[in-house]
């Protein structure tokens, strides 16, 4: 099986590279593309130097295409991807909300992207983040209501994100006035309430896709749901302050019971210890961080909770990493036509 990776040279591009070399999806080739910029830089896999190509037009030589180069060049080139015979796992918002385009969180509804037409979509970071802890819960309780306050890193804004983080924190350091490119506010020292553009109805895109995505990954359009997003100076992880109001009562104990043997998640939460999770601890990790569970004040049987999960880990490349593993293992990576 050949693999291609579009988008190699970017944040995730790079941790795609990394949570392949030890993965356990078979395949025999790997093929690097980014902009005609990066042509003919390398990257390293597993020891040896990988040739970036520029992204041509057309369809691709490979059967699997992890693409994270953003929305405009998915929309545009993943159908001809698909059309050359490749199973595309696409990182952006592109095709999320299309019926006929998995969006899948393996550890919640893996058995989806079994349907798939050549593409599936990974879904947006904070989404992910918040399924992998809040489905285990709407399984044995039943999810009614669920209220998401969020703590986003700069990496959801891609490499480039993350370098204004520095040098303009840099800046401010040095006695300078940071300015902003990537975020509609200089980000140092700051918190910002708004990401992506605002719709309509006074919530942000950022903020609707945690409503739009959590609903279909979850299977259940009933779920009532809002967020709040934020953008806050941390480099790589996303935490959210998550509250659940439940169908059946819950107690914080058999909250963190369930959750000790759930699937993607590490339960941090003695705060005796000064244990719970927090972007320091949870960079770098598969699994998202969950903790401060606690018995809601406001909704009777309800449950507060607070999780931090690496953005472009299981927000971005460990997810579509997973995917196509668990897709490989039930036979799925091939397009199903017609
Ligand atoms: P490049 O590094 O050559 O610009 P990030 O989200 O971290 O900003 O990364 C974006 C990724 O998308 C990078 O790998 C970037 O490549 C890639 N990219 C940007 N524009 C294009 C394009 N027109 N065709 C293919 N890849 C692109
Ligand atoms: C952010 N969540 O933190 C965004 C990045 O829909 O894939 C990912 C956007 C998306 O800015």
């Amino acid at each position: 099986m050949r693999v291609a990776i579009v988008g190699a040279t970017g944040a995730v591009g790079h941790e795609l590279l990394k949570v392949l070399e030890t993965s356990s999806l078979d395949f025999s080739e790997l093929q690097l593309y980014a902009s005609p910029r990066s042509a003919g830089s390398t990257l390293e896999f597993r020891g040896q130097p990988l040739t970036v190509q520029a992204t041509p037009d057309g369809a691709l030589p490979a059967d699997l295409v992890l693409a994270s180069a953003g929305g405009s060049i998915s929309k545009e080139k993943a159908p001809r991807w698909v059309e050359g015979g490749a199973v595309v796992i696409d990182n952006s918002s592109a095709f999320r909300y299309d019926d006929d385009v998995p969006l899948v969180v393996p550890e919640v509804n893996g058995e989806a992207a079994l349907g798939h037409k050549g593409i599936i979509a990974n879904p947006n970071c904070t989404t992910a983040i918040a399924v992998v802890a809040v489905a285990p819960i709407h399984r044995k309780y039943g999810v009614k209501r669920m209220i998401v306050s969020t703590y986003q890193a700069t990496s959801g804004a891609g490499q480039k994100g993350m370098d204004e983080l520095l040098t303009e924190t840099h800046k401010v350091l040095h006695g300078q006035d940071a300015g902003h490119h990537e975020f509609v506010h200089p980000i140092p020292f700051n918190v910002i309430p708004h990401i992506d553009v605002f719709q309509d109805n006074g919530y942000t895109k950022e903020e609707m896709k945690v409503v739009w995505e959590t609903r279909k990954i979850m299977g259940d359009e009933s779920l009532q749901i809002s967020c709040t997003a934020v953008r806050i100076p941390t480099l790589r992880t996303h935490s959210e302050a998550i509250t659940l109001e439940l169908e059946r009562p819950a107690t914080p104990e058999a909250i963190r019971e369930l959750l000790a043997t759930a699937a993607g998640v590490e339960v941090r939460d003695d705060p005796s210890a000064k244990l719970y999770p927090m972007p320091l601890t949870a960079s770098g990790k598969y699994d998202v961080e969950v903790g401060r569970i606690r018995q809601s004040l406001v909704f009777d049987g309800g449950i507060e909770l607070f999780v931090a999960g690496d953005q472009l880990l299981k927000g971005a490349a460990l997810n579509a990493v997973q995917i196509a593993e668990d897709l490989q293992r039930r036979g799925g990576l091939k397009v199903q036509r017609g």
